[in-house]
């Protein structure tokens, strides 16, 4: 028999994701959207979470969701939230919700981003960050951290893998004054859901950039994904930070606040050695790397604590 929408129940469409194993977007994604309910419409761009979430008939979103141009997560976010409110419905029943990749937001999203955050659109922004564009294959992206194999930043006998430091995104959309923004990791799944929750009940613009591993892209175990998220946080190469703006801080240019102020920090070279990716970096990398992150932290810790 043929399958179409008429000749398949609800219960049917509705038959989970086709995410690797140990998917660290689709956790953010379906923890956010248990936070937002049925009622929150939301928007992906080409990307994994649209490649896996919607195989008809195996459809995984029980909420009103679509797909976007690669470029457009925000503007179509600006399309839909004006739709809405058209038709009368409340911003504080329905959330509008986009979920890209950080290449969907940091590279090729970042004008549509800006745009609506510049015209404080009421949309909420989640970019699940997995550190390449995985979904064509591991490609790097601005968020690709230094020492990173890529399929675009091999690793060899004379270069190590990607050569970039991380572009620095939280601090990029703050910038804007954004009403609220946040970083989050899966891997402190309570502190992700309780920025999501702030975020659904502010209106204006807000973006939330969480941590999440892929397993099949860093080259860990699909049952690390988790812990490498939290051991991310705890070796301080990620963090959990939070911007109100002006509007909401009332402080002009806003207000930065960090939500984890660990005293000592993690091995960087037991995150880094865990993982396939890094496999190549030496000694002086590895110290390298541990120098950025001493220097982003006492600059983190004189201006925001
Ligand atoms: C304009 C345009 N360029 C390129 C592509 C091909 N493309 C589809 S998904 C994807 C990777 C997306 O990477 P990211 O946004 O980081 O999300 P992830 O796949 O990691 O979830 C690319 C390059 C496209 N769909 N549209």
């Amino acid at each position: 028999m043929a399958l179409n929408a008429s000749t398949i129940s609800d219960n049917e469409l509705f038959f989970g994701h086709k995410a690797c194993a140990g998917c660290g977007g689709s956790l953010a994604v379906r923890a956010a959207l248990k936070v937002l309910g049925p009622n929150a419409v939301s928007a992906l761009p080409a990307g994994c979470m649209s490649a896996v979430g919607f195989n008809f008939p195996q459809l995984s979103f029980a909420n009103n969701s679509m797909i976007t141009p690669f470029a457009a997560t925000a503007a179509v976010l600006t399309g839909i939230e004006a739709g809405l409110r058209a038709q009368g419905k409340k911003p504080d029943d329905c959330t509008v919700v986009g979920f890209a990749g950080d290449g969907g937001t940091a590279d090729i999203g970042l004008q549509a981003l800006s745009g609506a955050i510049d015209r404080n659109d009421d949309v909420l922004y989640i970019c699940y960050d997995n550190e390449a564009y995985m979904n064509t294959g591991i490609q790097k992206s601005s968020l690709t951290p230094f020492g990173a194999k890529t399929t675009t930043t091999p690793a060899g006998q004379h270069v190590h893998g990607c050569l970039t430091n991380k572009k620095n995104l939280f601090q990029i959309v703050a910038a804007h004054d954004i009403v609220y923004a946040a970083t989050a990791s899966v891997g402190y799944l309570p502190d992700f859901v309780r920025k999501v929750e702030r975020a659904r009940d502010m209106r204006g613009t807000r973006f939330i950039h969480v941590m999440a591993p892929c397993p099949t892209g860093w080259g860990c175990g699909v049952d690390e994904t988790v812990d490498i998220a939290r051991d991310i946080v705890d070796t301080g190469l990620w963090y959990l930070a939070e911007f109100e703006g002006s509007a909401l801080s009332g402080v002009p240019g806003g207000v930065f606040k960090l939500d984890r102020n660990p005293k000592e920090f993690a091995s960087v070279e037991a995150y880094l050695k865990r993982q396939g990716r890094f496999r190549a970096l030496d000694e002086q990398e590895i110290a390298e790397i541990e120098a950025a992150r001493d220097a982003a932290w006492e600059t983190m810790r004189a201006r925001w604590c």
